[in-house]
C-alpha cells in the first residue's frame, strides 16, 4: 500500500533556554546559562517546517507542551498561587524550577517510537509515548505527550496510542530517536532497529539513556515480527563521546542506513542482521562513514547524522538535510561536498539553520517525529497540525508576537513569564486548532 512519512516537528516553546540539564549531552553542558533567544528558536524551527512543505513533503506540528510544568513543582511540595508556587521554587528549588520551565519537548524524536501499519500484527499504526525516564526535565513530559498523542491519533480503528514503559531505570525509553526503520518503499514492511545503550547496569561516564529490556518492551507491544526487527548495541565509546542518542551517530531512510563507523558495538554484526531480517523485502544499503574520513569527534561536535534523510519527490536519490555547523567543520564540509559525488544513495546535501536547538543538542532530526501513514491515515487524524505556508506564517505571526528575543535562567524567577508563555501557548493552540489541550 501506498504511505508518506510525515514529519512531526515539535515547535519551539515560550520557555525556550540553556538549563544545561542534560549531563551527557555535550552542547547542553556547554551552554549553561547563556542567554537564549526563544523567539529565534522557533521560528528558525519554523523555516525548517517551511523547507520541507517547499519540497512536496507533507509536514505536521506538535504544539509546546504547557510551561512550567506546575504538576512537577506541586508534586514536589510547592503550593498556593501559581505566582507563589514559582517564587518559592525560585528561592527553593531553582534547579528544579529550570526542570519544569524546559522546552525539551520540542526534541519531538523522543516524543514516542512509531511502528506503521505494514509492520504491526493487528495492522494498525502503533505509538510507544517514551517514558524519558533517565533526565528529570525529559522525566515529565510524557503524560502531556500521551494526551496530545490522543488528541491527533484519536481514531482507534487506525491508531494505537499506547500507555509508556513503566517508569523505571529498567525500561529508559528515548523513542524514536533510538530507533531506526528501513524498507523498499515507505508502505511496504520493514525492518525495525531498536538501539539500546545498556542491558542492566550502566557502567560508562554518560548515562546510556535507553535499555534493551525497553526496546524488547516497545517492539513486542507493536506486535513487530521478530524476524524483522532486530535489536543493536550501541557503543560504549559513542556514548562516552557525546552521542547521548543513537541518531547523533546514526541515520536511516528507505533502505538506506548511515551511519558512523562507531556508532555500534559491533557494526559487522548489525550489517549481518539487517541483512538477513531484510531478505525478500529490500537490498539493504550501508553509507558506514569511518574515522579517517570524518572523526568521531566531529561528527559529534556538528550533529553530521543527526541529518534528516528525505525522500524528495520527483529526486532519486535522498536529500540529507544537515545542520548548518557540518558546513562550518572543515571535516564533516569536504565529506557533505564529496558525499553526492560518490554515487551512492544519498544525492544531495542541503544546510538547515537550527542552531538555537543545536545549542542544547537538538539537530534537524532531533526537532523531528516520523510518523509513516497511508492516505486513511492521514485523513484520520487530527486536520488542525498539518502544515501549509500559510499555516506556518501564522504561527510564526504567533511566535513573534508572544516570545521574547532574550532569556536568561535568572528571568524564570519572574511569575509573569509563566503567565506569558501560558498565552503563547493558548495562541499556538488556536491556530492548530488544538484548544482542547489548554
Ligand atoms: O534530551 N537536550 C535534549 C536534546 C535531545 C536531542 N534529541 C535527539 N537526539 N533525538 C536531551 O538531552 C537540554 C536541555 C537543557 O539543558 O536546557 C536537553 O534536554
Amino acid at each position: 500500500m501506498s504511505a508518506y512519512e510525515v514529519n512531526f516537528d515539535g515547535l519551539i516553546g515560550p520557555s525556550h533556554n540553556y538549563g544545561g540539564l542534560s549531563d551527557g549531552n555535550l552542547a547542553s553542558a556547554e551552554n549553561a546559562g547563556a542567554v537564549s533567544n526563544p523567539r529565534a528558536a522557533a521560528l528558525q524551527g519554523l523555516e525548517k517546517m517551511r523547507l520541507l512543505v517547499r519540497k512536496g513533503l507533507i509536514q505536521a506540528v506538535f504544539p509546546p507542551l504547557d510551561r512550567p510544568n506546575f504538576d512537577l513543582l506541586i508534586r514536589a511540595g510547592f503550593d498556593g498561587t501559581d505566582e507563589e508556587i514559582v517564587r518559592a521554587a525560585a528561592v527553593h528549588a531553582p534547579a528544579l524550577l529550570k526542570a519544569a520551565y524546559s522546552a525539551s519537548s520540542m526534541w519531538s524524536a523522543n516524543a514516542a517510537t512509531i511502528s506503521p501499519s505494514s509492520d504491526t500484527a493487528e495492522g494498525r499504526l502503533h505509538i510507544t509515548p517514551a517514558n524519558l525516564s533517565t533526565m528529570l526535565h525529559r522525566s515529565v513530559e510524557n503524560p502531556d505527550t500521551t494526551a496530545l498523542l490522543i488528541s491527533i491519533f484519536h481514531d482507534a480503528e487506525y491508531f494505537s496510542v499506547r500507555t509508556a514503559l513503566p517508569m523505571h531505570a529498567d525500561f529508559s525509553d528515548e523513542g524514536a530517536a533510538n530507533h531506526v526503520r528501513l524498507c523498499a518503499q515507505h508502505g511496504d514492511a520493514g525492518v525495525e532497529i531498536f538501539v539500546y545503550g545498556r542491558d542492566g547496569e550502566d557502567g560508562g561516564k554518560f548515562p546510556a539513556r535507553q535499555t534493551l529490556a525497553a526496546s524488547q518492551a516497545v517492539a513486542r507491544g507493536h506486535g513487530l515480527d521478530e524476524t524483522r526487527t532486530i535489536f543493536a548495541k550501541q557503543s560504549r565509546r559513542a556514548i562516552d563521546s557525546g552521542a547521548f542518542h543513537n541518531d547523533v551517530v546514526c541515520v536511516g531512510s528507505l533502505s538506506t542506513l548511515f551511519f558512523h563507523e562507531a556508532a555500534f558495538e559491533d557494526t559487522q554484526r548489525v550489517v549481518a542482521e539487517v541483512k538477513s531480517a531484510a531478505e525478500g523485502l529490500f537490498e539493504p544499503i550501508f553509507v558506514s562513514v569511518s574515522e579517517g574520513a570524518v572523526p568521531l569527534k566531529d561528527a559529534i561536535d556538528s550533529y553530521l547524522f543527526n541529518s534528516q534523510l528525505l525522500s524528495v519527490p520527483g529526486e532519486e536519490r535522498l536529500t540529507l538535510l544537515a545542520p548548518q555547523e557540518c558546513f562550518e567543520n572543515a571535516a564533516t564540509r569536504k565529506y557533505c561536498e564529496e558525499l553526492p559525488r560518490t554515487n551512492g544513495p544519498i544525492g544531495a546535501v542541503e544546510f538547515v539553520d537550527v542552531r538555537d536547538s543545536m545549542r542544547n543538542g537538538g539537530g534537524p532530526a532531533c526537532l523531528r517525529l516520523r510518523v509513516v501513514m497511508t492516505e486513511e491515515e492521514i485523513d484520520a487524524c487530527h486536520q488542525g497540525v498539518f502544515l501549509d505556508e500559510e499555516a506556518i506564517d501564522e504561527l510564526q505571526t504567533v511566535v513573534t508576537e508572544t516570545y521574547r528575543e532574550r532569556l536568561s535562567p535568572a528571568d524564570l524567577a519572574d511569575p509573569a513569564f509563566a503567565a506569558e508563555c501560558r498565552a503563547a501557548r493558548e495562541a499556538i493552540l488556536e491556530v492548530l486548532d488544538l484548544s482542547e489541550l489548554s
